[in-house]
């Protein structure tokens, strides 16, 4: 019991820095005034990178990331050349993520609908054994804040049209505050996800579970955006409408 203690010791006092094994996404376009402050949130665990994926924002997003990196090695930045959608972002930034040795690879919105604090109860689910861990608007204990009607109804009837056609066993499928442990990532061929909206969302749990995967959901309070415009339009919702029914009869 004194040996294993006093080796315990050693081997803490041993170690230069904690191992980051894991690895938050963020895909932003327009996200100078949120960025700068949410990124020091992220790294204030210092098990976390994150990996910015900017694409082109006019707004300079990418320039202040690209000035934060040089600074701080925890931070990464993939610059794409125009706005490519939120699908190939989060592809890519997985990507990246996998062959950096991430475990852990989280997703998340820059724009503190998803509070940073959630971080550690997302991955303590994924430590406890399951492959993709959801932060949920729709399990008890969870929800939105803000919204109006319209936007609240499109959101629960969305996650409502995908668990019935696809029998998903995901009260928020498209919640986009997310850790997937590494094996899903590998698992799932990224080069055939063809949703880059929402549905990207849908579309990825719906090929973790279709593989067997264990999926979890963690409550999640989502307030609105306090600066910055929303990029929802009525093209990812009809994507999503679509794209559905696509996974469900296999055309994609
Ligand atoms: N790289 C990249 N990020 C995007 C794109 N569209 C949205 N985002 C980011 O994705 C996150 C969610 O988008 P947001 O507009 O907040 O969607 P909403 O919360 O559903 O209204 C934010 O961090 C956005 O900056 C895109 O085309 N490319
Ligand atoms: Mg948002």
């Amino acid at each position: 019991m004194i040996l294993a203690q006093s080796t315990g010791l050693q081997a803490a006092a041993w170690r230069p820095s904690v191992v980051a094994d894991c690895t938050v996404v963020v895909p932003t376009y327009n996200e100078a005034e949120n960025i700068g402050q949410l990124v020091p949130q992220i790294l204030a665990d210092p098990r976390c990178r994150v990996l910015v994926v900017d694409d082109a924002s006019p707004d300079g997003t990418g320039d202040l990331v690209a000035a934060l990196s040089r600074a701080e090695p925890r931070i990464g930045l993939l610059r794409r050349p125009g706005k490519l959608g939120l699908g190939t972002a989060y592809v890519a930034g997985f990507r990246q993520a996998l062959a950096e040795g991430a475990e852990f690879i989280f997703e998340m919105d820059a724009d503190f609908s998803h509070d940073p604090r959630y971080l550690t109860e997302l991955r303590a689910a994924a430590e406890a054994g399951a492959d993709l861990v959801i932060g949920s608007r729709y399990v008890p204990g969870g929800g939105t804040t803000d919204w109006g009607l319209l936007r609240r109804a499109i959101s629960r009837g969305g996650n409502l049209y995908a668990g019935l056609i696809l029998r998903l066993p995901v009260a928020d499928a498209t919640g986009g505050f997310r850790c997937y442990h590494r094996r899903v990532l590998e698992r799932i061929d990224l080069g055939l996800v063809r949703s880059n909206g929402y549905a990207f969302q849908i579309e990825m749990a719906y090929r973790a579970h279709m593989a067997g995967f264990r999926i979890s959901e963690v409550p999640i309070i989502f307030p609105d955006r306090r600066v910055g415009k929303s990029k929802m339009s009525r093209r990812i919702v009809v994507e999503a409408l679509v794209n559905v029914w696509k996974l469900r009869l296999g055309l994609i």
